[in-house]
């Protein structure tokens, strides 16, 4: 049975489904007791899918005003809830960080290089912060990072690794050089395909002479305009925890592409292949798998382009707010290499859905802004979904996607409660 504490999360005893998947009457029934209210449209509850405040462990009913998230203290991961998401270029400190190491100290800008090597170079070369600011021209571009693995605490059964909800992701605004720019002057071979960033984050194990993470991109994406090497977030240094002095930045794959604290880049013949590039890191299976299948390594793929995607950060999820008013519901939606051409909300889990006002990107690869105005005639219970289509017609799933080992890719709709009066 229910519990009625809306301070704990709710236990179920036994199926709350029938056998076709419907809400049984007696869970319905204990569900509105315990949120005191009914649940409006509760018919169309997918197979499956509770109302939101009862799937979760902090009930956003509560009112509680979250901070960020700590996934790990060691190393150091936190996600934003997906209210602090809010404003339209994310800033410190409402922006999540992930780390695979530990953070490097004392870092001396002054003193900072930045080498490109590899096979594919002609020969290598140094550059300190003082020569990448003033040899080449500086851009600045509004860039979405996500995590690969933001999404991934839906999958079930469970992917070992952050238990990221709907928060590893963010929109900052970058300046920078262009990659291209640099390689350009240092030259590069006609075999160059891949490029591999190396920082200076130091291991778990403590060994000076373990790499935490090296991954980077195909040379294409190396040299599209907006891939910089960056030393300012939001025109200010980059903030220690995402890079500072100088960083990668990758818009619109997965953000572990971003190297943080670089000091040296490679171009290399071969796709790259420092930590991370392999086995089931930042890697998916070629074809759909089934729950909890075992697939073998030579069946998986890089990841490339995140995948369409949206957020709902107004209201914050459990607004309480009384009936005839009309709610501004607003967020952001964006599709890794591609644009979004339209953001849809539905408050009756998917039956209608309203078309929302939805800006154009800053600059490719900028997330970009929705909003519309929703009205709720009757009161009760209520979730909002909200479902951002790509340019190329390719929708966000309202359920979990496709099941993988390391749990990366999940783009389903996100939903908010809201409890009308
Ligand atoms: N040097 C270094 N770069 C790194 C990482 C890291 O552990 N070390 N983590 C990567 C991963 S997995 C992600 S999701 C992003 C996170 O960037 P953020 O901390 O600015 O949010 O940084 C990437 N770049
Ligand atoms: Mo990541």
């Amino acid at each position: 049975m229910l519990k009625a504490d809306q301070n704990r999360p709710v236990v179920f005893q036994g199926s709350v489904w029938n056998r076709r998947s419907f809400l049984r009457k007696s869970a319905l029934s204990a569900m509105s007791a315990a949120l005191g209210t009914h649940i409006v449209h509760s018919a169309n509850l997918p197979a499956g899918y509770l109302p939101l405040v009862f799937t979760v462990e902090n009930n956003p009913m509560d009112g509680k005003d979250e901070a960020m998230i700590v996934r790990s203290e060691r190393p150091w991961n936190v996600e934003a809830p997906p209210h602090l998401l809010d404003e339209e270029i994310t800033t410190f400190p409402n922006i999540f960080i992930r780390n695979n190491g530990v953070i490097p100290q004392n870092i001396d800008a002054k003193t900072w290089t930045l080498a490109i090597g590899g096979e594919s170079v002609k020969s290598e070369k140094s550059y300190n912060m003082t020569d990448l600011k003033q040899k080449f021209q500086s851009h600045t571009y509004q860039l979405t990072l996500e995590c690969g693995g933001n999404g991934r605490a839906g999958y079930y059964p469970p992917a070992s690794g952050n238990q990221w909800e709907e928060g590893a992701i963010y929109c900052a605004e970058w300046t920078g050089v262009r990659l291209r720019d640099v390689l350009t002057d240092v030259g590069i071979k006609d075999d160059a395909v891949y490029i591999g960033y190396y920082g200076k984050d130091k291991h778990l194990s403590g060994d000076p002479n373990k790499v935490v993470i090296s991954r980077g991109v195909p040379i294409e994406k190396a040299i599209q305009d907006e891939t910089l090497i960056a030393w300012a977030m939001n025109s200010k240094d980059i903030p220690l925890e995402h890079g500072y002095p100088l960083r990668l930045v990758c818009g619109g794959w997965p953000a572990s592409a971003s190297g943080k604290w670089i000091h040296r880049i490679d171009v290399r013949n071969q796709i790259h292949d420092g930590p991370k590039m392999g086995g089931n890191s930042y890697r998916v299976p070629e074809y759909p798998v089934a729950p909890g299948e075992e697939v073998s390594e030579e069946d998986f793929k890089i990841i490339e382009s995140m995948p369409v995607k949206s957020l709902i950060t107004y209201p914050k999820s459990g607004a309480m707010f009384d009936k005839f008013r009309k709610l501004e519901v607003r967020g952001h939606a964006w599709a890794g290499e591609r644009s979004v051409a339209q953001v849809e909300v539905s408050t009756d889990f998917g039956a209608t859905w309203q078309s929302c006002t939805l800006q154009k990107p800053v600059n490719r690869l900028a997330w970009q802004h929705w909003s519309t105005e929703l009205e709720f005639p009757i009161a009760g219970y209520y979730e909002v979904w909200a479902k951002a289509t790509d340019d190329q017609g390719v929708a966000q799933p309202m359920v979990i996607p496709g099941w993988n080992p390391k749990g990366y890719l999940n783009n389903a709709c996100h939903r908010i409660a809201v409890k009308v009066k």
